[in-house]
């Protein structure tokens, strides 16, 4: 008799539904044998996250999918937008483990790397994942945090807007290499997770996106049997 499936949802917070489908393309294939990935966006909730604003803004749609992701049953979470926005809240409203990508592309490039850079989309992004960075102890390791200065949407045109756009983060990605010391670089949005594998092959250093990341570190948190910790600050909502 097989083991139950592993569900994991994955939540894109923003509205941009071509966005969630390549994340899920990327989850999908990362997914271990078992592991069933779902993957949504809530509809009302900015096109995409760039700064703090639309961190907010789309934080009531990403708690809602997260709610009903655990009243289907799902055995794991993942936050796919690199502010790894709402994190906390997310796990105090989740049994299973809720992992953002951001952080576990952060933890994954320091086990196999002694240093890394982050190549975001644009400059307001920077200071937020520089933050994530000290908030997750690496700073040692985060040599730099860039931005290819290109739209978060630009990486959703599928014609001259899009190729420029991912000329420029690969652009970025090849001056952080030669201009960091860095030994591996995150993509730091879930909208450039079909670029990995070009960008690992074209720079020669490991490009690593945290989608892929997250959804292994979920898979490997439920298998080893761990939920979120109900005992503290990730104890559920107080009914007030
Ligand atoms: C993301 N924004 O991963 C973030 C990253 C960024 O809509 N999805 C978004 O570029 O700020």
């Amino acid at each position: 008799m097989s083991a139950p499936e592993t569900r994991i949802l994955v939540v894109n917070p923003n509205s941009t539904t071509s966005m969630t489908e390549k994340i899920a393309i990327s989850a999908r294939a990362a997914a271990g044998p078992g592991v069933a990935i779902t993957a949504v966006n809530p509809l009302d909730a900015p096109a995409s996250i760039e700064g703090y604003h639309d961190e907010a803004m789309c934080l009531r749609g990403l708690l809602e999918e997260i709610a009903k992701g655990e009243a289907a049953g799902h055995d794991g979470f993942v936050v796919a937008c690199f502010d790894d926005t709402g994190l906390g809240a997310c796990r105090e409203v989740a049994s299973g483990p809720v992992v953002g990508i951001c952080e576990a592309a952060m933890h994954a490039a320091a086990m196999i790397a002694t240093s890394f850079s982050v190549v975001t989309t644009l400059p307001r992004s920077v200071p937020i994942i520089e933050d994530l960075a000290l908030t997750y102890g690496m700073e040692r390791r985060c040599r730099r945090v860039r931005a290819a200065d290109i739209p978060v949407l630009a990486l959703e045109d599928e014609g001259n807007e899009g190729r420029a756009a991912r000329d420029k983060v690969r652009a970025e990605v090849e001056r952080a290499v030669a201009e960091d010391g860095c030994e591996a670089v995150i993509l730091g949005c879930a909208g450039m997770a079909d670029l990995t594998a070009w960008l690992s092959r074209e720079t020669g250093v490991p490009v690593i996106d945290g989608v892929v990341c997250a959804v292994r570190m979920v898979e490997a948190l439920v298998g080893a049997g761990l939920a979120t910790s109900k005992v503290g600050a990730y104890a559920r909502p107080r009914v007030k």
